[in-house]
């Protein structure tokens, strides 16, 4: 009788050929996670499911939902660590939000990742550019629908945020709006990808991005490598023109690839998808906070030509933040960027003391009272934080500050002269110091804050400074390049630079004695100083008018500092090389069509060139 009391039960035993993965779902045991993940195939109105996770905090009860559309993995961003707990597995940006009850959804795209049907770069909203009945403001509305009548959890409201493409989600979500999408925060959005996005710059084309369109569409996930071999950028681009460089690595077979090439202009494909001309034509219904960085090196354009497009109308439903920050950087730790140093977690301190409050303000049930401001900037150089209701303020009065003889800048307008440059194709002027690789964060991530000395005294950069400030100078708004130049060549790129240069001495922070900060630098391609849509030829060594905007910037020139400006002809290997010989498409110029030309820009007199600086009272 004992014996049979002690038996094993026989049945118990599990076969030992029993297959070890067995199809059955697995899931963990409820009690070591503080939070339910949900993985929903979400139909859209046309049938393909859209891969959506769902991270629910345990216990949640009449919780906002806040929503974010991407292309880059929504598996991967609510799976960060191996952890039971909320914040852990999600992105740290996050952690104020999911701390307070918030229930976070990231989907895929539709046709990335695990998400059905097909992707389409920056897809177009329906209509001319876009024959089907989807696109992502059908998408996101069809989703907001789904989450509010099937989260049992959600009070009903949605909020939508994002940095980059998900910020441009997050502006397409505003048009035709779902009734439950409350508020929305889109962070360096993609808006206009010819004007000053991702693709182009005023016309330039932006050929580094080559790799990300490699990485993005050749395949669902982002697994592909150009097997160029060669690690420092400049080097890997130098021996072909873009178009050479995309035909040697077959990239023309990926079709977002051939649209950027058979649309080198601002044509109809280009300001069809404009997300700010798109919006401008729409009422604003949902309270909305752009938001950008001063130095943003992929978005700097979006944000603020939406905020342009719309503050009129929109009144107090529109916000608009600039932090002093790298793209995307607001979602990141913020104390630096590169050798800058802030006296706090810049994009912790907006998160928690502005974005949350704002979508508290609109998502939650009870929220608790909020002071938003409507125009939020960080003042660089000053290092603090400024609140308007303007943007830029009312008080900023544009103000020239000139070309002068030997290479002064001076607010007084200085009598006529030239200075010349040879800028040749064969030898580049570098956009950040060699080796470097432009794929890698490091070297992308804060470039635009690299040192200008890198560049400035070579023989093809005309670089201008002004004697050291005795009193600050503070600009606000974007400052605006008036150049008057010509060139031999028949095309040409034009590079201008508003550079902050530090004290030879700098006893704040030795390491940047004598440091040439860009405050704010843009190129603009010469075919398209008339129109954006037709280029022309430049007549050769024909003095010609050139003007475009440098990025907006809050920023305060110290004492002490001299405010520097630098002019180029190319910035590579960012940009691609004009041949500086007007041909139809830059992407199919020959090698003998890049030619060395004669560059000469006009200062004084009645072709005085300039930049307007925004320049505020103290
Ligand atoms: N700037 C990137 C991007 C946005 C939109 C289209 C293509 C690229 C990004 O960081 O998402």
């Amino acid at each position: 009788l004992i014996a049979a009391l002690f038996a094993a039960p026989a049945a118990a035993q599990t076969p030992v050929m029993q297959p070890d993965i067995t199809g059955a779902k697995f899931a963990f045991p409820a009690a070591v996670r503080d939070h339910e993940r949900r993985e929903i195939m979400i139909p859209m109105r046309d049938g393909v499911k859209l891969y959506t996770v769902i991270v629910v905090p345990a216990g949640a009860k009449r919780a906002p939902i806040l929503l974010t559309r991407t292309p880059y993995n929504a598996g991967k961003a609510t799976s960060r660590t191996a952890s039971g707990k909320i914040e852990a597995i999600l992105p740290v940006a996050d952690t104020e939000f999911v701390r307070d009850g918030y229930i976070r959804v990231y989907q895929d795209v539709r046709g990335k990742y695990k998400s059905e049907g097909d992707y389409v770069v920056n897809r177009p909203l329906r209509g001319p550019l876009n024959a089907t009945a989807v696109d992502h403001a059908t998408d996101a509305y069809d989703t907001i629908d789904w989450l509010v009548k099937n989260v049992p959890e959600s009070n009903g409201r949605v909020g939508i945020t994002g940095s980059s493409y998900p910020g441009f989600t997050s502006l397409m979500a505003l048009i035709d709006p779902h009734p439950a999408l409350k508020a929305a925060v889109p962070q360096s959005p993609m808006v206009d990808g010819w004007m000053g996005d991702d693709w182009f710059h005023n016309g330039a084309f932006r050929q580094t991005m080559v790799d990300w369109i490699a990485g993005q569409t050749a395949t669902r996930a982002d697994d592909t490598l150009i097997p160029t071999g060669i690690d420092d950028s400049y080097a890997r681009f130098l021996p072909y023109s873009a178009g050479d460089y995309v035909r040697r690595y077959g990239l023309d077979a990926l079709p977002f690839m051939r649209k950027l090439m058979e649309h080198p202009a601002y044509d109809a494909y280009w300001q069809g998808q404009a997300v700010d001309k798109l919006l401008a034509g729409r009422q604003m219904t949902v309270p909305t906070m752009l938001v950008t960085g001063q130095w943003d090196q992929e978005d700097s354009y979006g944000a603020p030509a939406v905020w342009n497009a719309l503050q009129a109308k929109a009144g107090d439903k529109l916000h608009l933040v600039i932090g002093p920050w790298r793209h995307s950087q607001v979602n990141y730790d913020a104390t630096n960027l590169g050798p800058l140093k802030y006296p706090e977690d810049t994009a912790l301190a907006f998160r928690t003391r502005t974005m949350k409050p704002f979508l508290d303000k609109y998502l939650k049930d009870e929220p608790p009272a909020a002071d938003i401001p409507r125009v939020l900037t960080y003042q660089t150089g000053a290092n603090q934080w400024q609140r308007s209701t303007q943007w830029p303020p009312v008080d900023a009065t544009p103000t020239p500050i000139y070309l002068g003889p030997k290479f002064t800048l001076t607010f007084d307008k200085p009598a006529a002269g030239a200075d010349a440059y040879v800028s040749d194709p064969a030898k580049p002027v570098p956009f950040v110091p060699r080796p470097g690789n432009a794929d890698d964060g490091q070297v992308w991530r804060p470039w635009l804050v690299s040192d200008q000395r890198n560049v400035s005294t070579r023989t093809d950069v005309l670089t201008y400074v002004t004697e050291p400030l005795t009193k600050a100078v503070h600009i606000a708004g974007a400052p605006l390049v008036e150049l008057h130049a010509a060139t031999s060549g028949t095309d040409s790129d034009w590079v201008v630079k508003l550079i902050d240069v530090y004290p030879d001495e700098n006893i704040e922070q030795v390491e940047m004695s004598g440091y040439q900060l860009g405050v704010g630098m843009e190129i603009f391609r010469g075919r398209y100083r008339n129109s954006f849509e037709k280029p022309s030829a430049i007549p050769a060594n024909k003095v010609q008018r050139y003007k475009f905007a440098l990025p907006n910037a809050n920023h305060r020139f110290l004492p002490g500092h001299r405010i520097m400006v630098q002019i180029q002809s190319s910035w590579f290997p960012l940009y691609d090389r004009n041949p500086q010989k007007f041909v139809p498409n830059i992407f199919h110029a020959k090698p003998a069509d890049y030619i060395a030309a004669t560059q000469r820009v006009s200062r004084g007199g009645s072709a005085a060139t300039a930049i307007i600086l925004p320049v505020v009272p103290d």
